[in-house]
């Protein structure tokens, strides 16, 4: 995958794709629809596939001042595309430029004049443009004007009967429902970063924990959670089976959020190390305890429950990819753009 920050000087060869359009925030079950439905019309045009989306969010840069949401980072979302087997990304940075264009303009300067459209595939709910006024309808009129075809994917329900939609993940997290999130995701919602020093109160507990700042990423519901975490081994992800605790520790006077994962199983230090922790099932509110022992009993317990969960986790698998269909992508060069643009990928292919 080539992943472009620009929609200007795009090479013969990325020009005239078939382009899924959208935020994909989450790159749920709905989002993998309309990218695999761009996938398979440029296999049968003969012409690459191409996903066009915007960084930061337009909700983040409309409203900065907002609490964080996002279900997919910039870089996780780039990685859940790259390993789908998306041909082309196109980032644009969403800026005052960019809000300001009409729908016409950014139909125009975007997808004719830059990126040479061969077909545009979006979701039923499609805005665009100045004062979001451009709208499917609209897309399809001004296709006609400027020669492709629009293909709006209508809303998909999983299996239990929900459409897919990145605020019902967002509400399913916070209102502690992570199986009803993956199931709309079609893999457990995942929150990674870099290990940070913790208080050390974890090992005198018997439980040390690797602690996370969750910086843009959406908060979850405050509680205890079984968890999968998801350690990089050179190419490979190996998951193993833990718990975490999100909140603010009030049986240590804890101040500041904290969210923090104990892995089963694993006795090297974390810190300073690159995880994922995949959020399978949320085990209870945090308490205030009277004390430390009373905090470790009810951690022995909550251990406990979570192995059997997890031993009976039938849902998704951590970091599942859906393919997509047509012709088997290969894996980006050594040095490609995405890894200059973003620090060397991390192994996520199962
Ligand atoms: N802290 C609390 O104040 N109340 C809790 O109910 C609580 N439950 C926890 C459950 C688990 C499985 C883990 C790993 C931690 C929990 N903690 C809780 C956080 C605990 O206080 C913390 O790990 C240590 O203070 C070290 O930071
Ligand atoms: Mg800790």
């Amino acid at each position: 995958m080539r992943l472009f920050r620009h929609h200007t000087e795009v090479p013969a060869e990325a020009r005239g794709a078939v382009v899924a359009i959208g935020n994909f925030d989450g790159v749920h079950r709905g989002h993998q629809a309309v990218i695999a439905d761009a996938a398979r019309q440029a296999h049968g045009l003969g012409t690459t596939q191409a996903v066009l989306t915007f960084e930061p969010h337009p909700r983040e840069f409309f409203q900065p001042a907002q609490p964080p949401f996002r279900l997919t980072p910039f870089r996780i979302k780039v990685r859940q595309l790259e390993a789908m087997g998306v041909d082309n990304l196109f980032v644009l940075p969403f800026n005052s430029d960019l809000a300001a264009k009409s729908a016409e303009a950014f139909v125009v300067e975007v997808l004719s004049q830059g990126l040479d459209v061969a077909h545009v595939v979006v979701g039923y709910d499609f805005v665009f443009g100045h004062g979001r006024r451009g709208n499917n309808a609209l897309l399809a009129e001004l296709g006609r004007l400027h020669g492709f075809g629009i293909t709006t994917v209508a809303p998909a329900a999983s299996e239990g009967g929900e459409i897919f939609s990145s605020t019902r993940v967002r509400e399913h997290l916070a209102a502690a429902r992570p199986a009803a999130a993956a199931e709309l995701l079609g893999r457990p919602w995942e929150i990674e970063g870099r290990v940070e020093h913790g208080e050390k109160l974890g090992r005198k507990l018997g439980y040390p924990t690797a602690n996370f700042v969750l910086h843009e990423y959406l908060q979850p519901a405050f509680g205890i959670y079984a968890i999968k975490a998801g350690i990089d081994e050179g190419r490979e992800t190996i998951w193993h089976d833990g718990v975490a605790s999100f909140g603010y520790r009030p049986t240590v006077g804890g101040t500041h959020l904290v969210f923090e994962a104990h892995l089963f199983d694993w006795n090297g230090d974390l810190y300073g190390r690159h995880l994922r922790v995949a959020i399978i099932d949320y085990l209870r509110p945090e308490k205030k305890f009277d004390g430390l022992d009373g905090l470790r009993a009810q951690i022995d317990a909550d251990c406990q429950a979570a192995r059997r969960l997890l031993a009976a986790y039938e849902g998704p698998a951590p970091g599942a990819v859906a393919r997509l269909p047509g012709p088997a992508h290969p894996a980006s060069e050594p040095q490609s753009f995405y890894e200059r643009a973003l620090g060397p990928r991390q192994p996520s292919r199962r």
